[in-house]
């Protein structure tokens, strides 16, 4: 398509009538949040939910979204002055897969950190921004995953201490723009991280104020006093965009869009009713403001998040490629069903209001979406970073009460499985995950020796990941079978020897 059938401004009005639009004046945005790290997940999700208070009325949140790597939303995106499409995918009644289409208008400039850092500073300490938001996965706070705490010796962290004018890490880009601000005499900001840990804002919180510390005391204290850091609860399955989706949401809009997002129709997000200064009616687009997110953040990222990385590994080991193709095989079925209700919901705080059966079954059948093809490598990426919250809280609360963690461990010894870059049908895959070259070697390790308690313990010791679970012995007893039968027989029989509670050779 050429740039007159490019999604933009002026092309708006050409679109079907089917598809949503900003039907406010985009011109007259201001520009009230900046947002890092500017993936999929929070054009899904923040985005959408802004698109609904600006629609009702308050232009004070148009979004400036920054890309910390890769300019390509940038290349993608500016053509389109910012425009992009959700599609939100499910299947009607008759299981016929279907798409609901809407312009999403709220993000209006995209800067591409590496090649200006020093507008992103800019764009932190400008007077209308009140708002930096975050999506940089969980590596992205370049912490400690078991402890919790900054990495001085993190190569970004050392970089961004000596180069306060060109920081590379999130951390370093809002210390230095807060600084930035504070010399021009601008007011505090909220500072929002809707990344999937645990008190995702008091992580964000520890990890500035330590860099701040290293860089000013007295900036440190400042941020303490002045700015806000809500946790929040964010729940929206977002598969990665292919080519396919962009030519299909293209065919539709009779209009090229070079990134739509593709979503599930559920959304869900609980934050902390904490600001600095005023925030948007984020209530319009589904969200809740809640008093503490924490119970919130437990339910999701044990339910949603360790099911998904559960079904995540033993699928990518089998080679179910999707996970509604990996929910629909009977076994995996029952198995992820019976974790949820034997293994993580009696961990769970009592939340007013919550019914954890249709909590359940709901989740199962957002698994169960066929509309959405949500890769099940693309959730296995970066486990050593996301183990911690979404399995290893669960198996420790239940191992310091002694119950069973079969269940659990099953998802700890698929993931060690899947670290030998090599699925049961023969197919390799890279392992997509910063400390990949250390857990390979490991676990190549493992399988040279065979599975003992021994080899399994060397697992475990490896700290990053699993902290004081180094050598526990109730969870080595769990596991040693668990990968041993994974190795010698596989996901299926494995998953069946489970859930029929039979001994595993
Ligand atoms: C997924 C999440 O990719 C992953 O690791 O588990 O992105 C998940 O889809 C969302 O957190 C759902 O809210």
């Amino acid at each position: 398509m050429t740039d007159e059938h490019r999604l933009n401004d002026n092309t708006l009005g050409t679109l079907p009538d089917s598809v949503a639009r900003p039907a406010y004046d985009r011109k007259a945005l201001a520009t009230g949040i900046v947002h890092l790290g500017i993936g999929a997940f929070m054009r899904a999700h923040m985005a959408a939910a802004t698109e609904a208070a600006i629609a009702a009325g308050d232009l004070r949140w148009g979004i400036l979204g920054v890309s910390l790597r890769q300019s390509d939303t940038r290349d993608a995106l500016a053509p389109q002055d910012g425009l992009y499409t959700l599609a939100i995918r499910d299947a009607d009644a008759q299981g016929q897969a279907r798409q609901r289409l809407q312009v999403i208008g709220a993000v209006r400039t995209l800067l591409v950190a590496p090649e200006n850092p020093q507008a992103v500073l800019d764009a932190i300490a400008a007077t209308d921004t009140r708002i930096v938001s975050l999506t940089v996965t969980e590596k992205g706070y370049c912490h400690d995953p078991a402890t919790g705490d900054l990495r001085l010796d993190h190569p970004d962290t050392v970089h961004d201490l000596a180069n306060p004018h060109a920081p590379r890490s999130a951390i370093g880009m809002l210390v230095y723009g807060l600084q930035r601000r504070y010399a021009l005499g601008h007011g505090a900001l909220t500072l929002m991280s809707l990344d999937n840990l645990p008190a995702n804002g008091r992580v964000l919180r520890a990890a500035v104020l330590r860099f701040a510390t290293e860089t000013d005391p007295t900036l440190a204290d400042r941020i303490a006093s002045d700015c806000r850091f809500p946790c929040s609860m964010v729940d929206r399955i977002v598969p990665k965009t292919t080519d396919g989706d962009r030519a299909e949401v293209s065919q539709a809009l009779g209009s090229a869009d070079a990134w739509p997002v593709m979503g599930e129709p559920f959304f869900d997000w609980a934050i902390e009713d904490q600001f600095a200064a005023d925030r948007p009616d984020w209530t319009r687009g589904g969200a809740r403001f809640v008093k503490d997110a924490e119970p919130f953040e437990r339910l999701k990222l044990r339910m949603v998040n360790g099911t998904h990385s559960s079904l995540a590994y033993l699928g990518a080991m089998a080679g179910w490629q999707t996970v509604d193709q990996a929910i629909g095989r009977a076994p995996l079925r029952e198995h992820i069903e019976a974790l949820m209700r034997d293994e993580i919901e009696p961990t769970l705080p009592a939340l007013p209001g919550l019914d954890l059966v249709s909590y359940r079954t709901n989740l199962l059948a957002r698994y169960a979406n066929p509309a959405l093809a949500h890769r099940t490598h693309q959730i296995a990426m970066d486990g050593s970073q996301k183990l911690p919250q979404r399995l290893l809280g669960t198996v420790r609360d239940r191992l310091a009460r002694q119950l069973p963690v079969t269940r659990m461990a099953l998802a700890l010894a698929a993931w060690m499985h899947y670290l030998r870059g090599v699925d049961e049908l023969g197919q390799s895959y890279r392992i997509d995950d910063p400390h990949a070259s250390e857990l390979t070697t490991l676990y190549q390790q493992t399988l040279a020796l065979g599975v003992s308690p021994n080899s399994v313990q060397t697992m475990l010791g490896y700290a990053p990941v699993f902290g004081d679970l180094a050598g526990n012995a109730a969870l080595t007893a769990a596991l040693v079978p668990l990968l041993t039968s994974l190795q010698v027989h596989g996901v299926v029989e494995t998953l069946e020897a489970v859930n029929r509670g039979a001994p595993l050779a």
